[in-house]
């Protein structure tokens, strides 16, 4: 019965199979003491910027939003840094760490087709996953940038319905962003909230239908 119902598993990408805050290792090596608040306001800027942009209907890619949030951190946190040092910060979103047992899942969850469905541009997404080794896992990698606004707008979740020609309602949408998780659930997709902080689900009006703790418990979970 769970394996009809999930025929497919769409993932959000940043935050839930890849860990932003790998960058606080490097955030902490050029600012002492200040990893991790560099990287946590570069993340909350990040995702404002998305939101606020497609408010505003002044669509730029994920790179520019990320670097244009990372200017904005070193604004207002009053950081000094070079040009080679912010070019390296940036390099490392090409190389985020996935977060441990994440490829397990994957493998475990094959032989169902999965896909991602992010915010990152092309250009982000396809170094960061080959460097992770995880390209083959996926039938489709799909990017907000062919339809120019970012998440939770409906649009972006057709484009998995659309490209795995798969009704919504056989799609599991996975995202540790529970704001995500209900954007994907708004829209159709029954959807997994991987709740790894204990946070409590966000009051949009479209809770996540099941909460994990990890990606672990994801394969038992889809099966049941
Ligand atoms: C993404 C953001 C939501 O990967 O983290 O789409």
């Amino acid at each position: 019965m769970g394996k009809t119902r999930f025929e497919a598993l769409v993932f959000d990408a940043y935050g839930t199979l890849f860990d932003v805050h790998s960058v606080a290792t490097q955030c902490e090596l050029i600012w002492p003491g200040k990893g991790a608040a560099v990287s946590q306001l570069w993340r909350a800027k990040q995702l404002e910027y998305t939101w606020q942009r497609s408010l505003m209907r002044r669509y730029e890619d994920f790179n520019k939003v990320t670097r244009d949030s990372l200017h904005y951190v070193c604004a207002a946190m009053k950081i000094e840094r070079s040009g080679q040092q912010f070019a390296s910060l940036m390099d490392e979103y090409l190389r985020l760490a996935m977060f441990p047992g994440a490829a397990q899942a994957l493998r475990d969850l094959a032989p169902r087709k999965l896909a991602i469905l992010s915010n990152g541009s092309p250009a982000m997404l396809e170094p960061m996953i080959r460097h992770a080794g995880i390209a083959g896992a996926f039938a489709a990698v799909l990017s907000v940038d062919s339809v120019k606004v970012y998440k939770p707008d409906p649009r972006v979740y057709q484009l998995a319905v659309d490209a795995l020609g798969v009704p919504a309602a056989n799609i599991g949408f996975v995202s540790s962003n529970c704001w995500d998780a209900c954007g994907a659930k708004a829209f159709g997709f029954p959807t997994f909230w991987i709740n790894r902080g204990g946070a409590p689900v966000d009051g949009l009006g479209a809770a996540p239908d099941f909460i994990l703790s990890n990606l672990g418990e994801l394969p038992e979970a889809v099966a049941a």
